[in-house]
């Protein structure tokens, strides 16, 4: 089953944004953003921009009819930067003009003065001056305090994680249309359409009934468009309130890089202790996030890290506490993975490191210490665990042992190229951490040509989710796939909806997808019980376009049962509602059942190292991994390919450099690499893990979005390792791990 959309991209015939058509009168907006990271904005001048050609209205913070507040968890986040600047690339002030090239040159024309105040960049520096923007959160298990006077082993350090640009293809965007009676309509590239209509209402004073919003596809999101799209969609709407003029914004990519948040960078410490046999006792992390200058997603970013920091691990004794630490960076956020990878490396680099001291490949001690069935995760959910199978079946497979021989060999016999091998297991928790979040609704109607459309609060940002929605229906109606359309994502026909996140999304619509064509299907079934003599809808069925009895196809097809049941005046249409039944987490104890189920897997990656030059290829990743039973095969391995392959850029090229003043260096394509085709590993092989466990995904086809991204970590022990086997030497945990760092590594300059 090949994404539905394959055909329309391949001739680029997609609908994205910027292919919208415009209406009459439409109008542009840049945004003039702050060029300084921190500072009192004693003034701005517009009077020039104001006279520039075709400019129709400059709007600063004193203009806005509504709140100018966008910030949806702590309401520190003005829309126009007011009194002071706290990031370079905070929005000042919005220009419209007749064009997107007048509006950009106008923009240029606007001047301000801002008083320096001290620039933070440092999650640490923040934390010490008490600049935390939610209070320490934290975790306990057993208690690790006395276990380490005991432990046989103890090992403390410390690691520095970078962030990382989404890099969507299509940049951020929104374009607002004034409708009758004050309202809008506003077309954004967001996975939030619930989230842009409540920012879009808060900053004009409109009702979220007066405030339609429509989203069709993005052109990617990652975690990038899940808070962070509501800006610019605010944007216009303030502009076309002010105008009554559609307004449009599509940013530029530079534009889109220097304002916009990341992947939280953190510094984190580690203290790890273990027994006689290699079993992990006692484990404490301290992890410090730099959330940048506003909260944002920043506090569920930071559970997440605390939710995943013993990763597939069962450790008895765990204390993990937690900093979000205001900085003056962008407003850092959601990036696939949700600091779950964030956590997942600072464990990975305790075991690296206690393994090193220890003499022993780090497998051993992963292997000693993987999570089993009935065991305790430090927030109190007892793991119906995959680790062990997964590793066993990845070994059996892809023969770890054979592998780190390969490499073993092959640096007995070369000089400067080194292979390094690593395993890297996964364990990820599915559901949104905040309980309520974990809901969905799906509108299905069958209209009498026996054509079916879905509406669903779910994006589409390439991950397929259309595609498995229209499956789902088409299943459940025994249809092919053609029948179905899956329609935008819009909020009149879909409220209240969740962001596209958490890899959730599949599993809360399609369920709520299949509870409304089960509604449906059953009113069906009772219209086609005296059309084909039947006594019993369980006796019925629908399968290849026509009702079967027993099992038996009979001549009662799709489309006359349809047309029958309207004409008998029976309901076609059903609007379903889906909440994750079982889950809950109560932060006053930090324990509870958060996760409807795990997604886990084991990942064997192996790389060359050029020592000479600090370079290094990928030569594989191989992982079995957990999928339930997909109901997708092409999408998924899409997903896990892509994952692998993000996951990888963070951990090795992909660099993001802010100076100390706070501006971005990195700030285009030419100083921001990003894998491409020729960084792809050479071999991705996928063994789907063999299970029969039931679980509460659609179809019992497991979340895929986010897990497979952390079997990428495993390619910075793989570098490390292989630089080990140059040199004697033992790197700092400090990622990414650019070809720049391998080469300090490996001639001792660090
Ligand atoms: N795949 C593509 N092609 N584009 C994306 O933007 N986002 C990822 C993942 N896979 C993304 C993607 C992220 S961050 C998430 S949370 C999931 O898709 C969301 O979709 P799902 O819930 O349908 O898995
Ligand atoms: N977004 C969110 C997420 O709001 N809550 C989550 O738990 C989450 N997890 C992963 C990715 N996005
Ligand atoms: Mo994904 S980080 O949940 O958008």
């Amino acid at each position: 089953m090949k994404n539905i959309d394959s055909k329309s991209h391949v001739r680029g015939e997609s609908v994205y944004l910027d292919d919208i058509p415009t209406v009459q009168g439409t109008l542009y907006a840049c945004v003039f953003d702050s060029p300084l990271a921190h500072g009192k904005l004693t003034s701005i001048d517009t009077s020039e921009a104001e006279e520039s050609e075709g400019v129709v209205r400059v709007i600063t913070a004193k203009d806005l009819i509504g709140e100018n507040q966008i910030g949806g968890i702590v309401p520190d986040e003005p829309l126009l930067a007011d009194g002071e600047v706290h990031f370079a690339g905070q929005p000042i002030a919005i220009v419209v003009a007749k064009s997107e090239e007048l509006a950009r040159k106008a923009a240029k024309k606007i001047t301000v003065d801002i008083e320096p105040l001290e620039v933070v960049t440092d999650p640490r520096v923040a934390a010490a001056k008490g600049d935390l923007i939610v209070p320490p959160k934290k975790f306990v298990l057993g208690d690790t305090a006395s276990v380490f006077e005991n432990c046989a082993h103890v090992f403390e350090g410390r690691t520095e994680q970078n962030g990382q640009e989404h890099l969507y293809i299509e940049t951020q965007g929104a374009y607002a249309v004034p409708t009758e009676g004050g309202g809008l309509k506003v077309y954004s590239s967001t996975q939030g359409p619930t989230a842009v209509q409540r920012a879009v209402c808060r900053v004009t004073g409109l009702a979220m009934h007066e405030v339609e919003v429509d989203v069709q596809r993005l052109g990617g999101g990652f975690g990038g468009k899940e808070d962070q799209a509501n800006a610019w969609a605010a944007v216009c709407a303030v502009a076309t309130q002010l105008t009554k003029r559609p307004v449009k914004y599509a940013l530029h990519r530079m534009e889109d890089m220097r304002m916009t948040g990341k992947r939280h960078p953190y510094s984190s410490d580690y203290k790890i202790g273990l027994d006689a046999d290699f079993k992990i006792v006692a484990y404490e992390a301290t992890f410090y996030q730099n959330a940048g200058a506003a909260c944002d997603l920043s506090p569920p970013v930071l559970e997440r890290t605390l939710f995943h920091c013993t990763n597939s691990y069962f450790i008895p004794n765990v204390t993990a506490t937690a900093y979000c630490c205001r900085t003056n960076l962008p407003p850092n956020t959601a990036f696939r993975g949700f600091g779950g990878p964030q956590g997942m490396f600072v464990i990975e680099a305790a075991i690296a490191h206690a393994a090193e001291k220890l003499g022993l490949p780090a497998s051993e001690i992963q292997r000693a210490n993987l999570i089993d069935d009935g065991d305790e995760f430090p927030y109190g959910q007892i793991a119906e665990s995959d680790a062990i199978t997964s590793w066993a079946q990845a070994d059996d497979k892809f023969n770890f042992a054979t592998l780190q021989k390969e490499a073993v060999e092959f640096n007995a016999s070369s000089k400067y190229f080194k292979k390094g091998v690593a395993m890297m297991p996964v364990c990820f928790g599915i559901s949104f951490t905040k309980t309520p979040m974990n809901q969905a609704r799906s509108l299905v109607h069958v209209y009498t040509d026996g054509s079916i459309a879905v509406s669903t609060g779910a994006v589409e940002m390439g991950q397929g989710v259309n595609t498995k929605m229209a499956q789902v229906a088409a299943k459940m109606f025994g249809l092919d796939i053609d029948v179905v359309k899956v329609h935008t994502t819009n909020t009149l026909r879909i409220a209240n909806t969740s962001p596209t996140a958490a890899s959730a999304a599949a599993d809360l619509n399609g369920k709520a997808t299949q509870l409304a064509c089960e509604t449906i299907r059953k009113r069906l079934l009772e219209v086609a019980l005296p059309l084909v003599e039947a006594a019993d809808i369980d006796d019925l069925s629908l399968q290849d376009g026509f009702v079967f009895r027993n099992g038996e196809k009979t001549s009662l097809g799709w489309q006359t049962l349809v047309m029958d049941a309207h004409l008998q005046r029976v309901n076609l249409s059903e609007h379903s509602h889906y909440a994750t039944p079982g889950i809950g987490f109560d932060w006053t104890t930090a324990k509870g059942h958060p996760f409807a189920y795990h997604v886990y897997g084991t990942a064997i990656v192996g790389v060359t190292v050029d020592c000479l030059r600090g370079r290094y290829e990928v030569d594989y990743v191989k992982c079995c991994h957990d999928f339930g039973t997909s109901m997708n095969t092409a999408v998924d391995l899409g997903q896990i390919e892509g994952g692998i392959v993000q996951g990888l850029g963070w951990m090795t090229m992909e660099e993001v450099v802010y100076d100390a003043d706070g501006r971005l260096r990195s700030n285009a394509l030419s100083t921001y690499k990003v894998p491409d085709i020729y960084s792809v590993p050479k071999e991705i092989a996928v063994l789907p893990l063999e299970t029969d466990r039931d679980n509460l995904a659609i179809f019992n086809s497991k979340a895929v979005g986010e897990p497979p991204l952390m079997y990428g970590i495993g390619a910075y022990f793989a570098i490390r390792n292989a630089v080990k086997a140059y040199t004697d030497c033992s790197p700092k945990f400090d990622c990414p791990f650019t070809p720049e760092r391998v080469l300090m590594n490996l001639y001792s300059k660090l």
